[in-house]
């Protein structure tokens, strides 16, 4: 029996009806473009939560997790945005949106047990909503495809929870699958898996997890949102996916304040990067991917400002101790750094990264390798 059925049994006194598994996110490149309706390149991570389940026949949802014990008690139909503290508002979200939505959902006990490292950017709270759909719609008979397990997980965190996310995390959660990355079209939600297999290529994906903490994500997240957003008004396009490279010049001269042209240089980059990353990898080059994951770090750093000075010495170190390339990875305002790195030089960039956060004076990270892993599904 897995460890979450085990603990299912001894926290609600009855065996789970089925057990679901969804893993934490990197993306590769493609940062802060999903919501301006751009492209991005996630992978699925090795790292997984799993969700155990049974229903109820009083309506009540009871929903709790191993990391955060305390149990929260409702009945569904009570259930309204904003209303549920800390991390079962992710589950609660989840059931409201189904319910709201005509899916057949009822009350329902369900335990979450997570091995993604939490408040890393790594993507738990996308996985916590794409097992809760996929548990809930799979005990009362139903299987909506992954992207609309991914939209529901989405309007969880945007109608419920209160973070205006794009769909990136959901998606790789979801569409991922080993060995390749996932080039997500946020305007058309068109996924195509591009292969990426690292070790193949004689390098690895190192992954720093910077223990910065996460300060103020939510309010400044929301503040880049609207920034893009009013950007987009003021030049006339549906979003900023519109403008093209070369459109650039012209749009940032048709812009009123620095600020606003910065955010917008690095969202229209992006986008360029993320599709010759792309062909980069199909082509099966992915080691000169390296400089544009730099160039896309340099961007979000100056111009879309989410970087903090963690990131950026682990950035900085990794590069210096050779790796191909390296950038933040997430929303940002702390987290994760990832490194392309070739494969005899792993244990020297993490010692590279460790002995610059002893010198700064930083915590000590978390350093390991990556492999792009498999998307969410039922386990029994
Ligand atoms: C967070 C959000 F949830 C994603 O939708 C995406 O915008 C990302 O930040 C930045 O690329 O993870």
């Amino acid at each position: 029996m897995s460890g979450v059925a085990a603990e299912f049994r001894r926290l609600f006194g009855r065996e789970p009806e089925g057990v679901w598994t969804a893993p934490g996110r990197i993306n590769l490149i493609g940062e802060h473009t999903d919501y301006n309706d751009g492209f991005a390149l996630p992978i699925a991570l090795p790292h997984s939560l799993d969700v155990a389940a049974a229903r109820r026949p009083d309506g009540v949802v009871r929903l709790s997790s191993r990391q955060f014990p305390d149990v929260f008690e409702a009945p569904l139909a009570d259930l309204v945005p904003a209303s549920v503290p800390g991390w079962a508002a992710y589950q609660a979200g989840t059931l409201w949106a189904l319910l709201d939505e005509g899916y057949p959902v009822s009350g329902m006990d369900l335990l979450v047990d997570s091995a993604i490292p939490t408040g890393t950017g790594l993507s738990t709270s996308a996985a916590v909503c794409c097992a809760t759909v996929l548990a809930a719609t799979g005990l009362h008979g139903c299987a909506p495809a992954p992207a609309e397990v991914a939209r529901l997980a989405q309007r969880s965190e945007n109608d419920f929870v209160g973070m205006p996310c794009g769909i990136m995390d959901q998606s790789a959660v979801m569409l991922s699958d080993r060995g390749r990355a996932l080039f997500l079209d946020c305007r058309s939600l068109a996924a195509e898996q591009v292969p990426f297999d690292p070790a193949a290529h004689g390098m690895s994906l190192l992954v720093v997890d910077t223990r910065a903490p996460r300060r103020l994500v939510e309010g400044a997240y929301a503040q880049r949102r609207r920034s893009c957003e009013e950007a987009a008004r003021i030049l006339g396009v549906r979003a900023l996916r519109d403008v093209s490279p070369e459109e650039l010049p012209g749009a940032l001269a048709a812009l009123p304040d620095d600020l606003v042209r910065r955010r917008v240089r690095h969202v229209v980059t992006e986008n360029a990067r993320v599709l010759e990353t792309v062909d980069l990898f199909r082509e099966g080059r992915p080691r000169a991917a390296g400089p544009l994951f730099t160039a896309s770090h340099a961007s979000l750093r100056d111009d879309f400002e989410v970087s903090v000075p963690e990131v950026d010495t682990a950035v900085e170190a990794a590069l210096s101790a050779g790796a191909l390339g390296a950038r933040i990875t997430g929303g940002g305002f702390g987290g994760c750094v990832i490194a392309l790195v070739e494969s005899g030089l792993v244990a020297e960039c993490g010692r590279a990264v460790r002995a610059a956060f002893a010198e700064r004076g930083f915590g000590e990270p978390v350093v390991f390798t990556a492999l792009p892993s498999a998307g969410a599904r039922r386990l029994s």
